[in-house]
């Protein structure tokens, strides 16, 4: 039997849970809690050594939080302990997870109240690069550094030397004190591109520095935690291509050449070789629309791994239900996003009346999706489990969005369904642009669909789709 097969059936099993649950023999005292995982105050060195430390919001007190790892097809457990002064709750971003720990407040479950706790415990049924973050207030606790890498290991892993999980966060900090600038929500965020910050780290430090040898292969693990900020990286003295995207293994890995675009909360995996010489520096580096860069992360190039590269790797093994049939005949939902400044929005429904913009303004809500300011008691769409469901997404606003769905992974649909796009679960959709994606609607229960600038989600961009349990 596959692992594929077994999946399903173990997957099956957890929905019947609820009804299964009296039968099942209650677990004896001696069962270990569930490792914790606390969200909790602490200090990080954000900015260079010699500069104040910054107090932080991180999960065990360090922002990104521990990493994650586990293997392919196990199940994770980690006992959410809140001792942050506010609610919190944590979304296990890209894992099709069971819906109630989805870790969404007020959809999926209620918030942790400070001093509480939640039991996460979720099958990992895809291997790749997930992560982990708040989402409650995210557009705060995410800016304060509550997330953190979550690695799903394939069982047959591919020939490399090493790898490195590289998360980049987006700071805005005091320039005097180093400390984080509290105006979460200030309307020129929320109406504009979203919270932009002042310092972009990696794995939690300014000018990350690492050493490397010639012609060695790395495996680097990309993860936007940026709040807003769309990054453009490009390679300097390393080659290699693209294998996954968002956790997702392409079936034909890409050159990874160029600006490699990573909207915040997309993912991106590569296999790189390290073609600087010995003496050199080698870069993951930021670049500008001229084609100007500057590091983001260094490796120094002492000795060498081999005397010539190695031949170019294989794609990595594809996950389970990769395949999105029937496209061309699937139901189409449109999703109409308004609003923001410089945008076309007069008026809206938010919290059941509608209101001209200046009046939305008023309250922080400055857009819409098809004339509906945030998330409402009906979905954007209703799925029967097993449908094939496309939305179109109309970006008629003047700000790129990065459009997440919870639960499920979707294609890009092109030439109306004759060729889809790599799989994903946050697509970056351009000012005035219409994309279409297409996704099975496998995963039952309600599945948040938001806007990943985190300002934007909070400010009216947040729906939802429901998939029937059966
Ligand atoms: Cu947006």
């Amino acid at each position: 039997m596959s692992r594929d097969t077994s999946i399903k059936i173990h997957r099956r099993g957890l929905l019947l849970g609820a009804v299964a649950a009296l039968a099942l023999p209650i677990p004896s005292r001696s069962e270990a809690a569930p490792r914790a995982l606390v969200a909790r105050r602490g200090k990080a060195q954000v900015t260079p050594e010699g500069y104040p430390e910054t107090e932080i919001w991180g999960f065990d007190g360090q922002a990104p939080g521990p990493l994650l790892r586990a293997r392919q097809g196990a199940r994770l457990q980690r006992r959410l302990v809140n001792e942050l002064p506010v609610p919190t709750s944590v979304h296990w971003h890209g894992i099709r997870i069971d819906n109630a720990m989805d870790g969404v407040t007020g959809l999926t479950q209620a918030p942790v109240a400070p001093g509480e706790i939640f039991d996460y415990a979720f099958d990992l049924p895809d291997a790749g690069t997930y992560w982990y973050h708040a989402h409650t207030n995210s557009y705060e606790q995410v800016a304060r550094g509550l997330y953190g890498a979550l690695i799903v290991e394939e069982a047959d892993p591919p020939d490399i030397d090493r790898e490195e999980t590289l998360i980049l966060g987006d700071w805005r900090l005091d320039r005097e004190t180093a400390q984080i600038a509290d105006d979460f929500g200030a309307w020129h965020d929320l109406s504009h591109a979203g919270r932009m910050g002042n310092i972009v780290t990696t794995n939690g430090k300014f000018d990350l520095k690492r050493a490397a040898r010639r012609n060695e292969r790395l495996r680097l693990r990309l993860i936007n935690a940026a709040n807003a900020r769309i990054l453009a990286l490009s390679l300097v003295g390393l080659e290699g291509w693209i294998m996954a995207l968002d956790g997702m293994p392409l079936e034909h890995p890409l050159a990874a050449q160029g600006a490699l675009r990573l909207a915040p909360s997309q993912r991106m995996d590569l296999i790189v070789d390290v073609t600087a010489a010995d003496g050199e520096t080698a870069h993951l580096a930021q670049m500008n629309d001229d084609g100007k860069w500057w590091s983001q992360v260094a490796w120094d190039i002492t000795g060498s791994a081999s005397s010539q590269r190695r031949p170019r790797p294989m794609p990595l093994p594809p996950n389970p239900r990769q395949a999105v049939p029937g496209v061309k005949d699937a139901r189409t939902v449109t999703l109409a996003m308004e609003g923001g400044a410089m945008g076309r929005l007069q008026a809206a429904t938010y919290a059941g009346k509608r209101l001209a913009f200046r009046d939305l303004a008023e309250r922080g809500q400055f857009w819409a999706f098809n004339g509906t300011v945030g998330r409402t008691d009906a979905p954007l769409a209703e799925a029967a489990l097993g449908e094939t469901l496309r939305i179109r997404i109309v970006n008629d606003t003047v700000f790129p969005h990065a459009m997440h769905l919870h639960g499920m992974h979707f294609r890009d649909v092109k030439d109306d369904g004759d060729s889809l796009g790599p799989l994903r679960d946050t697509l970056l959709v351009q000012q005035g642009e219409t994309r279409e994606i297409a996704f099975v609607a496998d995963n039952p229960g309600g599945w948040l669909f938001h806007c990943h600038m985190l300002a934007h989600a909070a400010s009216g961009m947040t729906t939802w789709v429901k998939v029937r349990d059966g």
